[in-house]
């Protein structure tokens, strides 16, 4: 449940928002199964993302997991049906990047 705060108590960077915004209840869809390579991908806490990440125009996935990896799903299909055949962490100088939990 998330509570409205009262204008006076608000941190001065929350202060411009209206209470009845704090109020609102998010509105999500049912979740759908991401698919690699035919079967879903695990990923516990997932925290999935959309961007272009390697600049081709289609819309890819990247998915923080618990334990702070960043996977990155690059769509072979296209962006109206998306496809994804395989999977790799976010990588740099050969070691998979953590970017920390929680
Ligand atoms: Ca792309």
């Amino acid at each position: 449940m998330i509570r409205a705060c009262p204008p006076s108590r608000l941190p001065p960077l929350l202060e411009p928002l209206e209470p009845r915004l704090l109020l609102a209840a998010p509105e999500l869809e049912p979740g759908v199964p991401v698919n690699v390579g035919g079967s879903p991908i695990q990923a516990s806490y997932a925290a999935p993302d959309v961007v272009d990440w390697n600049a081709d125009g289609k819309k890819d996935l990247l998915v923080g997991d618990y334990s702070g990896y960043v996977r990155v799903l690059v769509n072979v299909g296209t962006n109206a049906a998306p496809v994804f055949s395989t999977w790799s962490y976010i990588n740099c100088a050969g070691s998979a990047v953590r970017v920390g939990s929680g």
